[in-house]
């Protein structure tokens, strides 16, 4: 499980291609991988080689499921991971070289500053629930997933989609896991595809294991399924030039026994789902490990 993580990270370290990325960091890359994990038996892809927040990748995913696209609901829920995009802007904006925690602070006692500074865009959410058709209609992707997994679950259709190209221009960033594609086995469990164009490895793609995991565990109960797989695909799968010895560190741990996850309460819908409601067991994590986030 884990071990396909970890090649991948050595993979990258070895044989990736030294390039300038847009962030100016830098990056070793390389193009095309695949990493699977088996959620049949509740175990979830929540790396033991590191400790894993994840808790905030669940709330991550509850906030994409709202629709929403400003940090200020995140920041209630004490998640930072979004702040750099919308500090970035607003220091680049006003010229004024103002620190993250009063950057924080700002955004969640006022909702007018909130409004104009902590919105990244028609990003994710945006998509998710309300992406825009020509016809002036919204279109909820994940509504329409759910019930095609109820009603239809032989589809080959049953996928939503964050690449909206009219409105990439308009995103702070644009998605990096992008789709989302799913799969009913005759047996009744819920497999998921996720194509990532462009992986963070040691920063976004373990968040991104464990927001994957948990949505895909919420669409199995609201369709009466049982979890099956999680297919990662990455397009550039890549190491930040100052992730290379924290990538080093990780790979010469131990892998633990990957825990489980459930659900505690089966909810009305989709939209019912409270950070609450996840269970985390046998999570027995090495230590944390530091890293900067490239901007
Ligand atoms: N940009 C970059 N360069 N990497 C990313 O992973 C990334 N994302 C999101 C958008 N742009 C990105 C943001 N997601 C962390 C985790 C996920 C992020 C951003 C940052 C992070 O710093 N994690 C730390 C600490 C977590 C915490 O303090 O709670 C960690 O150790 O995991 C990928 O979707």
């Amino acid at each position: 499980p884990e071990y396909q993580y970890l090649d991948l990270l050595s993979q990258v370290l070895e044989n990736g291609d030294e390039r300038t990325d847009r962030t100016g960091v830098g990056t070793r890359s390389i193009f095309g991988a695949m990493v699977r994990f088996d959620l049949s038996e509740d175990t979830v892809p929540i790396l033991t080689t590191k400790r894993v927040y994840w808790k905030t990748a669940v709330k991550e995913m509850l906030w994409f499921l709202t629709g929403g696209t400003n940090i200020q609901p995140l920041l209630r829920e004490n998640v930072r991971i979004w702040t750099d995009w919308p500090l970035a802007t607003y220091r680049r904006e006003t010229g004024e070289d103002i620190g993250q925690d009063v950057f924080e602070q700002r955004i969640l006692e006022d909702d007018a500053f909130a409004a104009r500074w902590g919105e990244l865009g028609p990003v994710y959410g945006k998509q998710w629930r309300r992406w825009l058709g020509s016809d002036g209609k919204e279109h909820d992707q994940i509504a329409d997933l759910v019930r095609t997994l109820r009603e239809n679950p032989a589809s080959r259709r049953m996928l939503f989609h964050g690449w909206n190209v009219a409105e990439l221009g308009g995103m702070a960033l644009p998605p990096c896991h992008m789709v989302y594609q799913y799969h009913v086995t005759t047996d009744g469990r819920l497999n998921c595809l996720l194509f990532q164009r462009s992986a963070d490895l040691l920063l976004g793609a373990p968040f991104n294991y464990v927001g994957a995991t948990s949505l895909q565990l919420m669409l199995a109960q609201q369709a009466g399924l049982r979890p099956g797989e999680l297919v990662w695909v990455g397009g550039d799968v890549h190491l930040y030039l100052n992730h290379l010895d924290q990538a080093r560190e990780q790979m010469s741990r131990e892998p633990r026994p990957l825990p489980r996850m459930r659900l505690l309460r089966q909810a009305e819908s989709i939209d019912g789902y409270r950070i609450e409601d996840f269970e985390v067991e046998g999570y027995a994590p090495h230590a944390a490990i530091r890293a900067e986030v490239a901007v």
